[in-house]
């Protein structure tokens, strides 16, 4: 009677053992088991430089739509070959260029006023998550992949200075401004004694290099003067991803309202007025990373029907002529990772 009182209690423990594991392969989606082979063959055979993904059917006939009407680059950050590397896509040619090819999270790809350089940002360590603003240096490389190189250590989140003769990045509580002819820095704006040092984010200079937008964390977007201690504060709550409208005072801002938790606004300079500009109707509605084309004719971003972290969530890369209904805007890719922080340099800018 001992003897089958241990038994069944030794049945009852291994039986409860498999459903565990069971339940616990279960539980691993296939999502997460789809993505093993790439993260484990990109740590030990990388891609050679000269790799060309190709895109995907939806992706392809993307593309295709806006053959017509488009002849642009657009540079995003893509986990597609399983860490985050910078990808390209010609409109015209209907082809994807990888640029990078480095362990390293390599994010935040601006195309220079002219289009003959790419900045960017390389995270210092294999895996350092966008909450973390220190551990970054700021790169250069050409839209064909060529010429990867070093321009500034510790710096995040890098845009062009006026006509690109420089560039302008966050370090610690500071926005500098890096001459390229001569390396020389300046600092714009410093936030020691406010908005929690560095609690802010975005810096973007107006393509005149008169107004400095940036948006602390829980106050709101600001627009000042570089220098000086005096701004304009443009809303009364938490926006964030200040973005300049060429062509005119005015800027975009992500705001925490609308459908799927978040929408682009515009807004003047002055603060005088907003409006919604972009919510795109339907699921994927979650909008972050807005930026303008040179003309101001075009909008890229991207958006999550799910989930949020910048750097985690399946972010899905649209583009919208502006001014025609959100509806049309076209979702350029189709890729189940993190796609995020885009940006699109025109070709032949209409006049
Ligand atoms: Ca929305
Ligand atoms: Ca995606």
């Amino acid at each position: 009677m001992h003897n089958g009182s241990s038994r069944l209690a030794m049945l009852l423990i291994v039986a409860g053992c498999l459903i565990s594991l069971i339940g616990g392969v279960l539980a691993w989606r296939w999502r997460d088991v789809s993505h093993l082979p790439a993260r484990i063959v990109t740590r030990w055979v990388p891609p050679s430089a000269e790799e060309r993904r190709p895109l995907n059917r939806r992706e392809r006939e993307a593309l295709q739509k806006l053959q017509p009407q488009l002849d642009a680059q657009i540079v995003w950050s893509s986990r597609r070959s399983g860490n985050h590397d910078l990808y390209l896509v010609d409109v015209a040619e209907g082809q994807l260029r990888r640029l990078t090819d480095h362990p390293h999270v390599d994010f935040g790809s601006r195309f220079s006023p002219d289009g003959e350089w790419i900045v960017f940002t390389r995270s210092q360590r294999e895996w350092v998550s966008f909450r973390d603003k220190k551990l970054w240096d700021v790169l250069l490389i050409r839209p064909d992949g060529s010429d990867e190189r070093l321009l500034v250590r510790h710096g995040y989140h890098p845009t062009w200075g006026p006509g690109g003769s420089s560039v302008i990045f966050q370090r610690d509580t500071q926005v500098i401004q890096i001459e390229l002819k001569d390396g020389n820095e300046r600092v714009l704006f410093d936030s020691t004694e406010r908005f929690s040092g560095g609690r802010w984010g975005e810096p973007e200079l107006h393509p005149t290099g008169r107004l400095l937008a940036l948006a602390p964390t829980g106050f709101g977007a600001i627009v000042m003067a570089p220098g000086s201690s005096d701004f304009t504060r443009l809303t009364e709550h938490h926006v964030c991803q200040t973005t300049w409208v060429p062509g005119a005072e005015e800027l975009l801002w992500v705001e925490p309202k609308g459908n799927g938790g978040t929408r682009i606004a515009r807004g003047s300079a002055d603060g005088s007025a907003a409006t919604v500009f972009m919510d795109l109707p339907g699921d994927r509605s979650h909008e972050y990373f807005p930026v303008l084309s040179d003309d101001g004719k075009w909008m890229v971003w991207g958006a999550t029907d799910e989930g949020h972290e910048h750097d985690r969530a399946d972010y899905e890369i649209f583009l919208w002529k502006v001014g025609s209904p959100w509806e049309e805007a076209v979702r350029i890719t189709y890729h189940r990772g993190n796609d995020q922080w885009p940006d699109i340099h025109l070709a032949a800018p209409e006049r």
